[in-house]
């Protein structure tokens, strides 16, 4: 950073220094600089096409790296179409940092009030104040969305434009204002250690239980700085005879552990559901234990005792009463319980030879029998799962929006670890999943990524298939084509309403993936997947879109209690 350079320069720049790496987004003309200045420090930048899909993909990108998430939209509109991204980011905690171009002047016809849009979905708003503190502002709101929250970014136009003013360097940003070396000389902050009565605790409810079930949750994960839980889990549930199970976003957690359970909540198979209800003590380990996880209670059986272990306070008993809260990092606390614990003589817990054999044997959805509904026109969604989980490689990404046929991917779909798993539906808007897989797919291009849409969500994202052939992704789109909005034909069908505004004519999904430069395949029978062999075989060169006519008769059964939550 060279003095008499513009503010937007020096924020880009130093952005770049501070380690935004990829940047997604939309530029315009008050974007312009700031991006290219990114761009010049050294990140990537990856154009989405709608500010919605930029939003997203950074979010997912996010999620699957653990680092924060950098997003660049131009003023006005270009906020305004992101902030459905934004609000999915906010809800799920995503480190995330949203630099939003900003028109001050309350009559530019691009005003909007940027502060009060990033509050509304409870996003952190910042601001540029002024050259002089440009590079604390922009310092401190990435220390904020380090610390797992979304942070709209406002860089008013003015002070963009403006000249830099910087003094003689000191610190990592080359920045000179006092606030600057004021905000670097600020004490790192540490993920908290529970307190020892907590570990005590926890370590003797622990031993009282006999049937002990722990739910890791999406503070079980890793992020920047910190590794993943699943080895403190592992040793500490081996100790006292736990069962293993983790919420819908941490899914693949626990992958490959015989006692694994998968998925807890509405997507549980019925070996699961009937294991968890059976649990005498859950412990929710960054999990909120909240109504998806829990099916609105139904999976806690009748005197189980809850515990809940998070490192942000206000998580505590948020959903649900516990017995026990406790405050603490997840892979800390399960260490310091598992040194504490003192295991019962001859106690196997919830654990026998019996129940690992039928664990193996059961507890995947795909070998829970059914009846399969294809009927030559169109595939039943569970046999299309089945079969796709067959052909797709092991290292998948896989990417799944909202709606109806969202529990088959989640479901029937294997991941290789929670990484591998991209869920972003903590606003439960649909439209998103294409995105959110684009955001994986950077983030891992080592794996397949696999976007499970329906076709209304994939219609609503649809702009975003040029991104992916831009990009040279090869991923693999399914689409779950019923020709309606399934989730309202399934919730309203049965009591007579009329469903004229909720049904559509078919429509050529593969002939639209074509035009984008997709290869396009339509699917009605499990023969018609032949194709996904061959392009799986092949040099990948095109991405593939799978418009899967599906079967409709029957509503899932994880969403009536997805409508219960409304
Ligand atoms: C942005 C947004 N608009 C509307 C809704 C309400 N909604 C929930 S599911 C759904 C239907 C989605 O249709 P599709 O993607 O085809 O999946 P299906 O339910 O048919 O499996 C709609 C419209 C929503 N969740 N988000
Ligand atoms: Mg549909």
């Amino acid at each position: 950073m060279t003095a008499g350079m513009r503010v937007a320069d020096a924020v880009g720049q130093g952005l770049a220094k501070l380690g935004a790496e990829v940047v997604f987004g939309v530029v315009g003309s008050g974007n312009f600089h700031v991006t290219n200045a990114l761009i010049a420090g050294g990140a990537r930048f990856v154009a989405a096409r709608h500010e919605g899909g930029a939003a997203v993909m950074a979010d997912a990108w996010a999620r699957t790296t653990g680092r924060p998430g950098v997003v660049s939209v131009h003023q006005g509109p270009g906020l305004t179409n992101a902030m459905t991204g934004i609000a999915e980011a906010a809800k799920s905690r995503t480190p995330l940092l949203v630099l939003a171009a900003e028109a001050p002047e309350i009559r530019s016809n691009f005003h909007v009030d940027v502060a009060g849009l990033a509050a509304a979905v409870d996003a952190v708003p910042e601001r540029l104040y002024s050259p002089a503190s440009a590079l604390a502002d922009v310092h401190r709101a990435y220390q904020t969305a380090l610390g797992r929250r979304t942070v709209v970014l406002a860089l008013p136009l003015s002070v963009q434009a403006a000249v830099w003013e910087a003094g003689p360097s000191r610190g990592g940003l080359g920045g000179s204002s006092p606030l600057v070396s004021t905000v670097q000389a600020a004490p790192r902050t540490y993920p908290p250690a529970p307190s020892p009565e907590a570990v005590t605790a926890i370590a003797a409810v622990l031993r009282g239980a006999v049937q002990p079930v722990f739910i890791a949750g999406r503070g079980a994960r890793g992020r920047a700085g910190r590794a993943c839980a699943r080895a403190e889990l592992e040793r500490l549930a081996e100790a006292c005879g736990a069962l293993l199970a983790t919420s819908a976003v941490a899914k693949g957690l626990f992958r490959g552990n015989p006692w694994d359970l998968d998925v807890s909540g509405g997507f549980a198979s019925p070996l699961a559901a009937e294991l968890i209800t059976g649990a005498d003590l859950i412990i929710g380990w960054g999990c909120s234990l909240n109504m998806w996880t829990m099916r609105h209670g139904k999976l806690i059986g009748t005197g189980a005792t809850l515990i809940q272990v998070d490192d942000d306070a206000t998580a505590l008993g948020a959903h649900r009463p516990v017995h026990l809260g406790v405050l603490g990092d997840v892979a800390e606390t399960a260490r310091a319980v598992a040194d504490a614990y003192q295991p019962v003589a001859g106690a196997a817990g919830y654990r026998s030879p019996e129940l690992r054999e039928r664990i193996a044997r059961e507890v995947r959805w795909r070998d829970v029998p059914f009846t399969d509904d294809s009927d030559g026109q169109r595939i039943d969604p569970r046999t299309l799962s089945i079969a796709l989980d067959d052909l797709l490689p092991a290292e998948r990404t896989v990417a799944v929006d909202s709606g109806n046929f969202m529990g088959y991917p989640s479901m029937y779909l294997s991941v290789p670890d929670e990484a591998g798993f991209c869920f972003t539906q903590a606003f439960q808007s649909i439209g998103l999943g294409l995105a959110s897989a684009i955001g994986a797919a950077v983030a891992r291009p080592d794996r397949l990524a696999v976007a499970a849409l329906g076709d209304g969500g994939a219609l609503m994202g649809v702009s975003e298939l040029e991104t992916v052939v831009r990009l040279g992704i090869p991923m693999v789109v399914v689409v779950y084509d019923d020709e309606a909005y399934g989730a309202e034909v399934h919730h309203f069908g049965p009591d007579g309403d009329p469903l004229d505004t909720v049904r559509f004519p078919p429509a050529d999904i593969a002939a639209i993936g074509r035009g984008f430069g997709f290869e396009g395949v339509t699917v009605r029978t499990a023969a018609d997947l032949a194709t996904v062999r061959g392009w799986l075989d092949g040099p990948r060169e095109r991405p593939l879109l799978i418009d899967a006519k599906v079967t409709s008769g029957r509503g899932s059964w994880w969403l009536e209690e997805a409508f219960r939550g409304h």
